[in-house]
């Protein structure tokens, strides 16, 4: 499906468009793209061969004669400068490319797109690959764009000597110094990546020193292969997300034996998980919605409101703090007008937010909706050192094959006085659920609290409330 944004969010992205025009548009002459030929005299191709031979070259203009450029091989830009490319709604065809992206970057240096059309290739459709040298922040803009069933990524952006494995050795491994910065405004990834396992809508790979930020206005990541939308970030360095209004729906179902996600985040080494999804889908994948897992020292503090995540079939939402390397840090989350509904079994539940290692985790939901999901619809879970902080209001938790609300606080160890369990559900209806409505686990030592204000608990297979080492008040 194509994304139709409303003619509200149109003026909107034409004024983002505006915003989002660098400096470097404005600067020196450009060159002008008035052919539609493969290459040769007003080519693109020639153009960007201008822009290799010229550092002061910086703006690549289509006239508008050419609307279909059907590429032969790869256009390569290896300039270091920055690089705007103006394209007014051509396309970049690679279909008749024998192997190789249809555009490959190589020199490091910011790239920013308007209004162009990649599609076809017989690997990625946009390749950026960081120098090894690259320093400061490398910064990644497209505006108007679309990524159409290329066979390998849609666009990548690699800072990692090795995608595959965890090159180097941690906390440093291999990548440049550079900070990847990607800013997306009404870009659309649809359809890409049918080639090998692996192969995603967009995936940005940030390795050794430095951040990964992703911001997103109108982005949609559809029916590609892998990932919709994979972020992996190594060494020290955080993960800045601010993506609002995506539509990251019925990705990851080309490999049976790897099926993958709507939207993926994986950090590793120092450092954080900070931001926000806003006014987003992660409807249909083939694995999780939303599957963001921090590793290693650092926080996972990521703000959903207005997210649906239903119909996937692992998690609709999961957060993992220290899932794989426990290096301590937090895990806090507000979650406002969040559905999460009908994801299947093959998940923990609906809404799963899971921190381990040492450290908190507070969780403040609003208005979730997390019903008929295979396994419960909102669990809470915090394992080893730190507490369990959970403020559940206007819940919606009906028909799912677990418990309505599970909230898990496991201790450290027995000396472990930093281990409690407060949680509060308010105004909410946790009912008709094969498991109880709510369950309030905290293993010893610790204190354990929940208060029921206001909640409706009928029906449900292990009864209203259930779980060890919890002292329940219940205000009607
Ligand atoms: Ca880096
Ligand atoms: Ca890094
Ligand atoms: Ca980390
Ligand atoms: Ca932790």
């Amino acid at each position: 499906m194509p994304f139709r944004p409303s003619p509200f969010f149109v003026r909107l992205a034409a004024v983002g468009l505006l915003i989002a025009v660098p400096a470097a548009a404005t600067a020196g002459r450009p060159v002008l793209v008035t052919s539609s030929a493969n290459a040769g005299a007003g080519s693109f191709r020639a153009a960007i061969d201008r822009a290799n031979a010229d550092p002061a070259i910086s703006l690549v203009v289509f006239t508008g004669r050419a609307r279909t450029v059907a590429l032969q091989s790869t256009v390569v830009f290896s300039g270091a400068q920055a690089l705007t490319i103006e394209a007014a709604g051509v396309v970049l065809d690679g279909a008749a490319i024998g192997a190789g992206p249809a555009l490959l970057t190589t020199g490091g240096g910011d790239l920013t797109i308007l209004g162009l059309t990649v599609r076809n290739a017989p690997a990625e459709g946009i390749d950026i690959e960081v120098p090894a040298t690259a320093t400061g922040t490398l910064r990644v803009n497209l505006a108007g764009v679309a990524i159409l069933a290329n066979k390998g990524h849609g666009v990548l952006v690699n800072d990692q000597l090795d995608p595959s494995t965890s090159d180097g050795v941690p906390p440093n491994p291999a990548g440049s110094p550079a900070s990847i910065a990607i800013a997306l405004l009404n870009t659309r990834f649809e359809g890409n990546g049918y080639s090998v396992s692996d192969r995603d809508g967009l995936r940005v790979n940030e390795g050794g020193d430095g951040d990964l930020t992703f911001v997103g206005r109108l982005v949609s990541a559809e029916g590609n292969a892998a990932d919709g939308i994979e972020l992996d970030e190594r060494g020290p360095g955080n993960v800045r997300l601010d993506l609002w209004g995506g539509r990251i729906d019925r990705n990851g179902i080309f490999d049976p034996s790897d099926l993958d996600d709507g939207f993926d985040i994986d950090e590793s080494g120092d450092g954080s998980i900070v931001g926000t999804v806003a006014f987003t889908t992660a409807n249909g994948n083939y694995e999780e919605g939303l599957d963001f897992n921090e590793n290693d020292a650092g926080d996972l503090r990521v703000d959903l409101a207005y997210v649906e995540a239903s119909g996937n079939a692992e998690e609709g939402i999961d957060y993992e703090e220290d899932d794989d390397v426990a290096g301590g840090g937090d895990l806090v989350t507000t979650m406002i007008g969040v559905r999460a509904s009908r994801n299947l079994p093959g998940g923990d539940g609906g809404v799963k937010i899971r921190e381990k290692g040492a450290g908190h985790l507070t969780a403040r939901l609003n208005g979730v909706d997390a019903s008929e999901n295979g396994g419960a619809g909102i669990s809470v879970r915090e394992d080893a050192l730190g507490s369990l902080t959970a403020e559940i209001a206007n819940a919606r938790t009906v028909g799912n094959g677990s418990h309505g609300i599970d909230v898990d606080e496991n201790r450290f160890d027995q000396t472990d006085a930093v281990a409690d369990l407060t949680a509060t559900v308010t105004h909410s209806e946790s009912r008709d659920n094969v498991g109880a409505g709510v369950r309030a686990d905290q293993q010893t030592p610790g204190v354990g609290v929940l208060t029921l204000r206001r909640v409706t608990l009928t029906g449900n297979g292990a009864g209203a409330t259930t779980g060890n080492g919890v002292a329940v008040t219940t205000i009607p």
